[in-house]
């Protein structure tokens, strides 16, 4: 799933297809193989909301690096995948989440590129007035109208062009902000798998984005991460301890009173 995406003023970085200080995040939800990201395609909207703009495909060997330095097959439930234009720092590979690393990035014109079959020909660019960041099963669309492979999306639109209403009628209306946005923004989904989206000044790069996306990214991890998954049994337990406390605080308050 799409979950941020960054808009700042820059220009596209030579050769990379993405504006060089802009990001957009993706958030892995269930077990995934290097080749199945492989085929899928990702990239934006025109800032009309029209059209597809820029399409985007992950690099395999990339990708397969980033799983041999977590000692992993599959990138697991949780992980947070950035894709990054040049001037935001050297692409990192250094994935490990058994030991906490949950995010990894990859620069654009490096692990993550453009798509050799340029149907759909332009830049990775966050309009102000809008943008639909998307990623697909069709490798890659065929048109720029083609939204037919489209498995999640995000946008902003104040006047939702033809692509925007498609992801706001397929993935529900909080897919898509009615606004346009400023430069220095981010659009961060707040929400869970039901977005709750947010124009803010905030840029949280390969972070949950707060509230309820943090708690459910952090369910997404696992037990160890989420302290709503604390079982039953020892949630039994600690009420009938805070229980127990409590009625020893009040024996004690009666016992003062009678002394
Ligand atoms: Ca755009
Ligand atoms: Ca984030």
């Amino acid at each position: 799933m799409v979950n941020e995406y960054r808009n700042t003023g820059g220009t596209v970085g030579p050769g990379t297809k993405m504006v060089r200080d802009e990001y957009i995040e993706f958030v892995i939800t269930e077990s995934t193989t290097a080749s199945s990201l492989a085929s899928l395609t990702f990239g934006d909207a025109n800032d009309a909301t029209s059209m597809l703009q820029g399409v985007f495909r992950f690099d395999q060997a990339t990708l397969d690096q980033a799983l041999t330095n977590a000692n992993l097959t599959a990138f697991l439930p949780g992980t947070i995948i950035v894709v990054k234009g040049v001037n935001l720092g050297a692409q990192s590979l250094a994935y490990d989440p058994l030991n906490g690393g949950w995010s990894f990035e990859l620069v654009a014109g490096q692990g993550a590129r453009d798509h050799s079959e340029t149907l759909v020909n332009g830049n990775l660019n966050i309009g102000n007035n809008g943008d639909v960041v998307w990623i697909s099963s069709s490798n890659p669309p065929a048109r720029n109208s083609d939204t037919s492979g489209f498995i999640h999306a995000i946008g902003h639109d104040n006047a939702p062009g033809a692509i925007a209403t498609t992801v706001a009628a397929a993935f529900g209306s909080e897919n898509i902000l009615a606004s346009t946005i400023t430069t220095g923004r981010s659009i961060a989904n707040e929400g869970n798998t039901t977005e709750s989206l947010v124009s803010t000044t905030a840029a949280t790069m390969g972070q949950p984005n707060g509230g309820l996306n943090t708690t459910w990214i952090e369910g997404l991890r696992g037990p160890a991460n989420d302290l709503n998954a604390v079982p039953e049994p020892s949630r039994t337990l600690m009420t009938l301890i805070g229980m127990t406390v409590l009625q020893s605080l009040r024996q004690r308050r009666k016992g003062g009173l009678h002394a």
